[in-house]
């Protein structure tokens, strides 16, 4: 019987023991914090802010894919934001989305900048005909003293510029005849974007020009509303435009930048890093989408030969009789925008060209 009493006291001893080092085991976990909670404080859930950027041309268009590669950049930098890109106007075309931008109910848009005349009237200025020679010109222009003043004019518009990409140079196309002169224009139903310089620029060349956004224009060549447009020749080809126009004339009368813009509502929510990593990953798609929509325009000619369209070179004697038919339209602009702004823009053109 003693043995048997010894025995239960030794189990008994045994199981005390086992309880006590399972309980100084959980009491570990609270460890050195004392804090006895038993577990670790959770760190608080990180807040992802979304990004939706929105474009009017297709998902071909160097545009949208520069927007890949900014989300790409940026969400390589943080786990606080996700960007989504759209395209096609799948979220508005240009103006309907910067005014969403405006009132915080988008965060992003890379737009013509022709629409934002219609806030900041100055912006008219990149809408005036035959001013940059080039790309080398136009980049130095843009990502120069004159491109950050016009950046500094969008805040009061609650839009933050963040950098500028391309559109390109625009060419007309029209379905009715070759143009090879000014009068060749004469009474064409010429699609514009929705901006004054270029309505005006179209009546003093002799057309009939019709504002109207990117997203309608499609439909409108094919129903014949309009005979013509005119955009760079990578949206003309990505675009399909020649299955409803039958002619492009290489006359290059405008250079559009597109600007990134930001909903300054959004920005001004987000943290000076997240800024800088934005800001950072805009000017690094800029470059990339420069250097893909150049590469990808050096095949678009041919494309629009392929698919039956007539192209027509302007000797220089109808390019001279372009430049001098919208010579009055650039006199009354400057006074509209302001000729120390308009001069300022030729004074670095100038050095942009030395
Ligand atoms: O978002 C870009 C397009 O919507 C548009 O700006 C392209 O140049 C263009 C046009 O003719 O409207």
């Amino acid at each position: 019987m003693k043995v048997k009493g010894k025995l239960v006291f030794l189990l008994a001893l045994l199981l005390v023991a086992l309880v006590a080092v399972a309980g100084c085991g959980g009491s570990s976990d609270s460890g050195s914090s004392g804090s006895g909670s038993g577990d670790a404080p959770e760190e608080a859930p990180k807040t992802v802010k979304t990004i939706r950027i929105s474009n009017g041309i297709n998902d071909k268009h160097p545009a949208y894919l520069a927007g890949l590669e900014f989300a790409k950049i940026v969400e390589s930098k943080t786990d606080t934001l996700k960007v989504e890109v759209y395209h096609s106007g799948q979220l508005g075309d240009d103006r309907t989305a910067t005014e969403a931008l405006q009132l915080g109910t988008l965060e992003a848009v890379v737009t013509s900048t022709s629409p934002i005349a219609n806030f900041i009237p100055e912006y008219a200025i990149f809408d005036l005909p035959f001013i940059f020679a080039d790309y080398q010109v136009a980049d130095s222009v843009l990502d120069g003293p004159f491109g950050d003043q016009m950046l500094e004019m969008l805040p009061d518009q609650g839009l933050i510029g963040l950098a500028f990409w391309e559109n390109g140079f625009r060419n007309v196309t029209n379905s009715k005849r070759a143009i090879a002169t000014v009068a060749d224009t004469d009474g064409l139903k010429i699609r514009t974007m929705e901006n004054k310089v270029h309505l005006d620029a179209w009546k003093a060349l002799g057309a009939n020009p019709t504002p109207m956004a990117f997203t309608e224009l499609f439909t409108a060549m094919q129903q014949r509303t309009v005979d013509g447009q005119e955009n760079p020749l990578i949206t003309i080809e990505l675009s399909k435009f020649y299955e409803v126009q039958d002619h492009v004339s290489l006359t290059n009368h405008v250079y559009t930048p597109f600007v990134f813009l930001i909903s300054k509502i959004f920005w001004d929510g987000l943290t000076a890093e997240e800024q800088q990593i934005i800001q950072e990953a805009a000017y690094e798609s800029r470059d990339w989408q420069r250097a893909e929509i150049r590469k990808q325009t050096e095949g678009s000619l041919d494309t629009l030969k392929a698919n039956g369209m007539t192209v027509t070179e302007l000797t220089d004697e109808a390019r001279a009789e372009f430049e001098a038919a919208v010579r009055p339209v650039i006199d009354k602009y400057k006074t509209e925008i302001g000729a120390e702004l308009v001069d300022f823009m030729f004074e670095e053109i100038d050095k942009a060209r030395k």
